[in-house]
């Protein structure tokens, strides 16, 4: 039986860089998760009979949420639902399943590299058919409508048995507890030479993967040990937990240090790696190197034709802005197209539909390719290691080889978190307010030959999308840039992006934070972070 159950609208139900980002205890609220879950409905049209994914990284609330979405979904007409086993799915393997069943959408429940627990992070992301995050009109459409949502609809049933594989009536709809792994495994298998990978497996070489209590565990057991012969035990912190054993998910050297300490001891293994809370983010270390995720892109685009997934060559890179320009040179090399899109895995989704770009990536640790429609960690893992096979040499030979090929980009992001929301505002209008007077300038000694606000002209849908990051261009070619976070959940997050790229040979093992010093005091001055936000150092560098 459908009940409709009357409800007012909460005003801030806007969705972030990445869906819904709050904390559990805001999520619990009376009718919030069922408000947002109804303004999605309400905002799509056609499903009716279709099929809807429904997955999430296991953290806490995931449950409870599935069943609350599965109810609504035979509420509002769907045909079928497919969740995965336990309620786990990865961000990449979900994209996977939409893409493979002609899912209509997808709901994707997680708060990816945010702590998870009763009083941490909670969220709630809508995927379309292409397995791609919603772009911002259906974003914007999903807020637009919660502010006004008046009812929503339930079918009123005892709770699905999420735990056993096999199909399930709800009402007039069906539920197919499904494999979370399976799909995802074989899709693998197709774009990577495990062959080779076993080989090199076989000969010794050692890795070490931190699943960091997250959902990539099973999939990286699966497959790096059962059907690649990684030594047992390779994958470390493999089962997923709801708080992630009080740990943050994120895998970048603060909270993966334990990893990083191992990498760069006498005793590292070849090759080190680590996945966010939902799987879509990855951290490559090699034994005494570690890879800046934006030269992580550079390297797989370089070295992609290697894997036979891409042996056909690429259409075309794209990066986010904030992400260094060291894929642009490999672009410029290859002779292929490279495109600059606003943060976040959203914008991605038309140039990969276009057929114009191949591999994608941020500098926040994402990289995947026309797989799937969202970043993937365990993809860029597995690349890495193909690379290895084939070329024989280490993370580190690789990595220096490439620049001096290319050059270096020195490349870091200074974080300032949880800073007042009032202060961030002010900081990123007073530096807005500065652009049109900045060219020609000089900054700590260093001379601006550009400063604008990045503004995106999506080139398949024309659509456009202003603000999204100021930046300061320099005439030596170095860079800085200035966001304010979109997932976080409390206060405000200041990024600052800063970049040099060198090509002197003797200069490319300098130290990265020295390397940058004079632009890293060049953007503290500017922004008069100290003085406007009270922070003398950065919370996280990355
Ligand atoms: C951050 C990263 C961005 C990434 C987003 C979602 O966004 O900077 O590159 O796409 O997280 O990643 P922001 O707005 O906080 O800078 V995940 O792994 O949360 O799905
Ligand atoms: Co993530």
């Amino acid at each position: 039986m459908i009940k409709s159950v009357p409800t007012t609208p909460y005003d801030d139900q806007k969705p972030g860089t990445s869906g819904l980002r709050k904390k559990v205890p805001h999520f619990q609220q009376p009718n919030y998760v069922q408000n947002f879950v109804q303004a999605i409905f309400d905002s799509l049209e056609g499903f009716e009979g279709q099929t809807l994914v429904v997955g999430g990284d296991g953290r806490y609330f995931n449950r409870e949420v599935i069943q609350i979405v599965l109810k609504m979904a035979a509420a509002a007409g769907f045909g079928r639902v497919l969740v995965g086993q336990g309620g786990i799915l990865s961000t990449p393997a979900a994209s996977n399943i939409i893409r493979t069943t002609s899912a209509f959408g997808g709901i994707i429940l997680s708060a990816s590299h945010n702590p998870g627990g009763p009083n941490e992070d909670f969220g709630i992301k809508y995927n379309i058919s292409n397995g791609g995050p919603a772009p911002e009109k259906i974003t914007e459409a999903i807020y637009a409508r919660t502010k006004t949502i008046s009812e929503y609809r339930i079918f009123d049933a005892p709770d699905v048995d999420l735990d056993a594989i096999g199909t399930l009536a709800l009402g007039p709809m069906t539920v197919e507890v499904i494999d979370p792994v399976e799909a995802y495994a074989a899709l693998m298998e197709k774009l990577f030479n495990f062959s080779a990978i076993r080989t090199m497996f076989g000969n010794g070489f050692s890795m070490a993967f931190d699943a960091m209590h997250a959902v990539t565990g099973p999939y990286a057991k699966e497959i790096l040990e059962n059907r690649l012969g990684a030594a047992p035990g390779s994958v470390r912190n493999a089962v997923p937990l709801p708080d992630f054993g009080g740990h943050h998910p994120d895998p970048n050297l603060v909270h993966a240090k334990e990893l990083y300490d191992q990498m760069m001891s006498p005793a590292a293994p070849d090759f080190g790696a680590a996945s966010d809370g939902d799987g879509d983010r990855n951290l490559i270390i090699g034994r005494g190197i570690f890879v800046t995720p934006s030269d992580s892109l550079a390297l797989l685009a370089a070295n992609a034709q290697l894997a036979p997934g891409y042996a056909a060559g690429l259409a075309g890179i794209a990066r986010s802005m904030p992400t260094s320009a060291a894929a642009d040179r490999v672009a410029e090399k290859l002779g292929i197209g490279i495109y600059e899109t606003p943060t976040g895995w959203k914008f991605f989704g038309n140039l990969l539909d276009a057929g114009k770009a191949t591999i994608c990536g941020e500098e926040s640790a994402g990289t995947g390719s026309n797989h799937v429609r969202e970043k993937d960690g365990l993809w860029a893992v597995l690349l890495w290691l193909n690379i290895l096979a084939v070329r024989q040499e280490s993370v580190k030979d690789i990595v220096e080889a490439h620049w001096r090929n290319y050059g270096r980009n020195y490349y870091t992001r200074h974080d300032y978190e949880g800073i007042d929301t009032e202060a961030a505002n002010g900081l990123m209008a007073h530096l807005r307010s500065e652009l049109a007077s900045l060219p020609g300038t000089k900054i700590n000694g260093l001379f601006v030959s550009m400063a604008d606000d990045f503004t995106y002209h999506d080139p398949v849908d024309g659509s456009v999308s202003a603000q999204q990051g100021v930046r300061v261009v320099f005439d030596d070619g170095s860079r800085m840039v200035f966001r304010l976070s979109g997932t976080g959940t409390s206060g405000a997050t200041l990024r600052v992006y800063l970049e040099r790229l060198v090509t002197d040979e003797d200069k490319l093992g300098l130290e990265t934070q020295e390397a940058l010093a004079d632009v890293i005091a060049a953007a503290q001055s500017l922004a008069g972070i100290s003085e406007r936000t009270g922070r003398t150092a950065p919370d996280v560098i990355t």
